[in-house]
């Protein structure tokens, strides 16, 4: 195993949180104590979102999607990200990002761009940057399947391409752009093929497998370090529908018990008991550690106060979050 056994555990304990802080999300949401609407979740893409998250170096800069909160609780301060998605003082903006714009430079978290697409320009900028500097720091961008085929996906990927930015593009298809299946937005079958077009090179993995993600994405952040861009797409399926309390559930729902069947982390829990790292006893431990840490971290948030006036006329917090400097 090309892991350590405190690194494998420690994946599993970022998938349990990120499921377990979406739960939590979801149990919160039925009732009323929070809003609906921007939660985005990803329970079922775990597996995907903790591998390419878990291959950074501590020096690499991730730019999330919106469907990145439970992961991100498992990156940022769990508190502070909380407050944030509930537009509270005591969040990383002071509450004014909220659920979709959450992000710390000092957390190497660029923003999350609420126009599909348009983050992606962006990233690239943000890695040039980097490389002007002579940092050896590496940009992973994130970006759906739906999002991929936005005009400003294609222009980036060509210009990471003939700048050689250090950047991955990190292509989560998990087969839907709200309620719009795949079929029904672009003939590619792997979407890591739109690099032959640009000539950067693309690789496509099962993204319900962590280890294949990650290993992936080691290889990809490894050559961007070389100035190779390249696109990791990564296969998976969301469980739930678009976003809590916004959208209804479209797809056939044999499409969503298969994925209940491949739930990645009932697909790593078997690999790491048979490994003998995980029994039943330590997995009920690690889920409740990770519901704790969850429910304080939401009542942490529910207690804090909204930002005052004076606060929400401060913006200089939300420009600091966003990266004017990136040393
Ligand atoms: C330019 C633009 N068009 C439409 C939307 C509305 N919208 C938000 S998320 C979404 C679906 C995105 O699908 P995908 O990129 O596959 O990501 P997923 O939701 O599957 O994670 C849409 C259409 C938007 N935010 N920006
Ligand atoms: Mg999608």
């Amino acid at each position: 195993m090309k892991y350590s056994n405190e690194q494998l555990i420690n994946m599993y304990e970022k998938m349990v949180l990120s499921r377990v802080y979406e739960e939590t999300a979801i149990e919160l949401l039925g009732q009323g104590r929070i809003q609906g609407g921007a939660w985005h979740l990803a329970i079922g893409q775990e597996a995907s979102q903790v591998g390419c998250l878990s291959a950074l170096g501590p020096k690499d800069f991730y730019e999330p999607t919106f469907r990145n909160h439970g992961l991100l609780a498992t990156r940022m301060d769990i508190n502070k990200f909380t407050a944030e998605c509930l537009c509270k003082e005591t969040g990383y903006a002071r509450g004014k990002s909220a659920v979709v714009h959450v992000s710390c430079i000092e957390d190497r978290i660029l923003p999350i761009n609420g126009i599909l697409g348009a983050g992606m320009p962006i990233a690239v900028g943000y890695a040039v940057a980097l490389k002007r500097r002579n940092t050896d720091s590496v940009v992973v961008a994130s970006i759906g399947d739906g999002a991929s085929n936005e005009g400003n996906f294609y222009e980036a990927i060509n210009l990471a391409g003939i700048m050689d930015a250090p950047i991955v593009f990190f292509v989560e298809n998990n087969g839907i752009g709200f309620t719009n299946p795949i079929s029904n937005a672009t003939r590619a079958q792997d979407l890591s093929a739109k690099g032959v077009a640009v000539g950067i090179l693309g690789v496509t993995v099962d993204g319900n497998d962590i280890l294949a993600v990650r290993e992936a994405m080691e290889a990809a952040i490894e050559k961007a370090r070389l100035g190779q861009p390249s696109i990791v797409e990564a296969k998976t399926v969301r469980i739930r529908p678009h976003a809590e309390g916004l959208s209804v559930e479209t797809r056939d729902p044999r499409i969503i018990e298969e994925a209940k069947k491949n739930d990645p982390i009932k697909r790593y829990e078997k690999i790491l008991k048979d490994l003998d790292l995980l029994n039943d006893d330590k997995i009920s431990e690690i889920y409740s550690k990770m519901k704790k840490q969850s429910m304080d971290a939401f009542e942490y948030g529910l207690a804090s106060p909204y930002p005052s006036k004076e606060s929400i006329c401060d913006i200089s917090l939300v420009y600091k979050t966003l990266g004017g400097d990136l040393a």
